[in-house]
């Protein structure tokens, strides 16, 4: 059998004529690969430069032990379900934060307060996470919170930054899918906007397998960030695939790959030409004040149609079955990129009210440039030096474009736009350079986010792991200083400078993330930091309990056969990070309760006997003996 593990680089350097395979596999195996495209296309890089070139990349991203990360980096978990917290450049990952998913470290899809925040949708244990984005003020981050689409389940979940947990999520009505996700950033996100991908029949009562009919649509859908319920929606024609916001405040907009309403391949790109659609928020809100909506059935949800020929949109046509939609970082253009066609559409935000006015009629008079970049462009980021970056599917390239230089081409002159175009390893999906969504944008780090591995890691089985690469743009020259693989499948990621993340080191014991079990607790007469005590209720018990390494505050209690136990735990430690567990063994429930946390479970006690429970976060030199015994006697 040949052995297909990567080779080493001191086997790859030995054989002297470096393969670009070869080349590849060996920074793979040191986790750093070095590299302009034209270092790689001369293919023939001297030991020397190689080395230099490493440990130029290595000094990059070294972030000495004890010393922090320039940026927080926030990931999609993808079909995972969950948000992973990176630092950046040194790519370790810190935290991650369960959403869409079940953890049994936090309890998350477990615990009371976390069932209690997903709320109906807690039924469903699996999620589809795709776009995470910061809450902003005046188009800069201002560390809030973070949003999340749930494809899925067709929710939208938020993190509180603070503490970086879920605390909101909503599952959006009347649609199916929530894909494109993304915030207002003008003057603040007061909005959040999510794409709701698939046209479904209304009323979809199993009445109409129809997708041309009238009554078969999709919506763009707009949340109200703060409260987290549903401000509006919005019908339009065709699909809705990605999603930006301006930098005035008026305007989203949102690609479309199925203009056609079609339910296969074929039928999807039969149209040259698919659409991007553009939003005037204020216009909505207007028009919803002047009591211009609908309702769909049981939901009070307004509804306004914005389909072709309304007043509330504009349709610009673009090449057909366009992805991304990123709004250009100095604020001048929706930018739509082709995915089937070798472009990208920049759509000139400053004419889009006199488009909405009439004064531009033909909706492509926007358009300032189709701009040529290579085959496959999914999607776009900027570095706030006029640059563009946009991931080529199918070249397994990233291009770097000026702007500029790009809508001067356009209109005839002879100027070369393109200004480098490096390999990353397989096909890359998004793109995101630090602070790239704001008026901020740094030009530092880019984050091209792989969708195989093939053979760049150690082998795993036949599931690969994902390929997360960071590329220096600092420079004139785009460099790649880190390869790391990844589980499934970080579809998109944020950066924010660490500064602008402001973290809480301890729970406040006034926190609304855990108010409801206190309200209740208040209801029992129960002071949660002092009171051990067993309350029966009928068949329910609730068990009250203080936590302080390494004891509970108690330590056996005795319930009947079939009653509902409530086991509310307090954490009275008041050290930074002496977190404890709950797990009572054979019961499938577990959870975290940090310091000055409350945190609660209920479960049936089915089992007649004695079941032991246990602390299990590692809490103290005596957390094996952080247990008690629940007594279940039979019915
Ligand atoms: S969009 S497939 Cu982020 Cu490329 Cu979800
Ligand atoms: Cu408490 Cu371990
Ligand atoms: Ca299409």
């Amino acid at each position: 059998m040949k052995d297909k593990q990567p080779k080493s680089n001191t086997e790859v350097l030995e054989q002297g004529g470096l393969s670009r395979r070869n080349f590849l596999g060996a920074s793979a195996v040191t986790g750093v690969a070095l590299v302009g495209a034209t270092a790689l296309g001369s293919s023939l890089m001297t030991r020397e430069s190689w080395a230099a070139a490493v440990k130029d990349a290595q000094q990059k991203i070294h972030v000495a032990p004890g010393e922090l990360d320039e940026y927080y980096g926030f990931w999609s978990g993808g079909h995972q379900g969950e948000v992973r917290v990176i630092g950046v450049p040194s790519m370790r990952e810190l935290m991650r934060i369960p959403v869409f998913n079940v953890d049994s470290a936090t309890g998350w899809g477990i615990t009371n307060e976390s069932r209690h925040i997903m709320g109906e949708s807690a039924k469903f244990l699996n999620g589809d996470c795709h776009h995470p984005h910061i809450s902003m003020t005046d188009g800069k981050y201002d560390g809030k919170y973070l949003f999340i689409n749930d494809k899925a389940n067709s929710r939208v979940a938020r993190i509180r930054l603070d503490i970086m947990k879920c605390d909101k999520m909503l599952t959006v009505p009347n649609v199916q899918a929530i894909h494109g996700l993304r915030l207002q950033k003008v003057p603040h996100t007061k909005y959040v906007f999510a794409n709701a991908e698939f046209v479904i029949p209304h009323p979809n009562d199993g009445s109409s397998f129809d997708l041309q009919a009238e009554n078969a649509y999709t919506m763009f859908n707009v949340i109200d960030a703060e409260t987290m319920e549903m401000a509006f929606q919005v019908i339009v024609s065709g699909n809705l695939d990605n999603t930006d916001a301006d930098y005035t405040g008026r305007f989203a907009a949102a690609t479309c790959y199925n203009s056609e309403k079609a339910y296969d391949l074929g039928g999807m790109m039969r149209n040259e030409r698919d659409w991007v659609v553009v939003f005037d928020i204020p216009a909505i809100e207007k028009a919803i004040k002047a009591g211009k909506f609908s309702t769909i059935g049981d939901s009070k949800v307004p509804v306004v149609d914005g389909r072709e020929g309304s007043e509330l949109t504009r349709y610009i046509p673009v090449p057909k079955n366009p992805h991304g939609c990123n709004t250009s970082s100095d604020g001048k253009y929706f930018i739509a990129n082709g995915k089937l066609s070798p472009t990208v559409t920049m759509i000139e935000i400053a004419k889009l009210p006199d488009l909405f006015a009439g004064k531009i009629t033909d909706p492509r008079g926007v358009v300032a440039a189709e701009v040529e970049v290579g085959l496959g462009p999914l999607h776009t980021t900027f570095d706030g030096r006029g640059n563009a970056y946009t991931t080529l599917f199918i070249d397994s390239q990233v291009v770097k474009w000026n702007m500029a230089d790009a809508v001067r081409a356009y209109n005839g002159e002879k100027v070369n736009y393109i200004k480098q175009k490096l390999d990353v390893q397989y096909q890359p999906g998004h793109i995101h350079a630090s602070l790239t969504e704001t008026s901020e944008a740094d030009g530092k780090w880019l984050v091209a986010l792989c969708k195989f591995s093939k053979d760049r890691f150690l082998q795993v089985g036949p599931l690969h792991p994902e390929n997360d690469q960071l590329i220096d743009i600092s420079g004139e020259e785009m460099k790649l200083v880190h390869d790391g693989p990844t589980y499934a499948e970080p579809h998109d990621c944020i950066l924010a400078r660490r500064d602008q993340i402001k973290t809480k080191k301890i729970w406040d014991r006034n926190d609304p993330f855990f108010a409801p079990t206190v309200e209740m607790a208040k209801k029992d007469g129960i002071n949660l930091t002092a009171d051990n005590k067993v309350i029966r209720d009928g068949k329910k018990v609730r068990v009250y309990m203080t936590s302080m390494a390494p004891a509970y505050g108690i330590t056996e209690f005795t319930v009947k056969q079939g009653d509902e136990v409530t086991v509310v735990i307090t954490n009275i430690d008041e050290i930074e990070d002496v977190t404890h567990g709950f797990v009572m063994t054979n019961h499938g429930v577990g959870m975290e309760i940090s310091p000055q946390q409350t945190s609660s479970v209920t479960f049936v006690a089915d089992k007649p006997g004695l079941h032991w429970y246990y602390c299990s976060w590692f809490c103290h030199a005596l957390h094996m003996e952080m247990v008690g015994r629940m007594l279940v006697e039979p019915a």
